[in-house]
């Protein structure tokens, strides 16, 4: 069993274009709390309901820090990003 797996990059928003999005903005969040797939798919649920947020790929490193990408189309407000994170029940950290 590994404790690094690498869920890709999906596209969240409702266009069909198979290509990933041309993002104008990409954040690098450090999370930790992660452990599984089902941690994974909390985070990136939270962070695709924030505006603009078109994709989000999750490096997860079980029982460590874990690097969460946000892509958006749009700039993201900082603490909307803490909140959701908060609000999957994970811990945002910095580096
Ligand atoms: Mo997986 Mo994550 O069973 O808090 S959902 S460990």
């Amino acid at each position: 069993m590994t404790d690094r797996i690498q869920l890709g990059l999906t596209d969240v928003s409702a266009s069909a274009t198979p290509a990933a999005p041309a993002s104008a903005v990409t954040e690098e969040l450090l999370v930790t709390g992660m452990t599984c797939a089902h941690c994974v798919a909390s985070v990136r649920e939270e962070l695709s309901e924030i505006d603009g947020v078109e994709a989000v790929s999750v490096d997860l490193v079980a029982g460590g820090t874990s690097h969460v990408t946000v892509h958006s189309a749009t700039p993201l407000d900082d603490d909307a990003l803490t909140a959701a994170i908060e609000e999957a029940g994970y811990t945002r950290v910095s580096a």
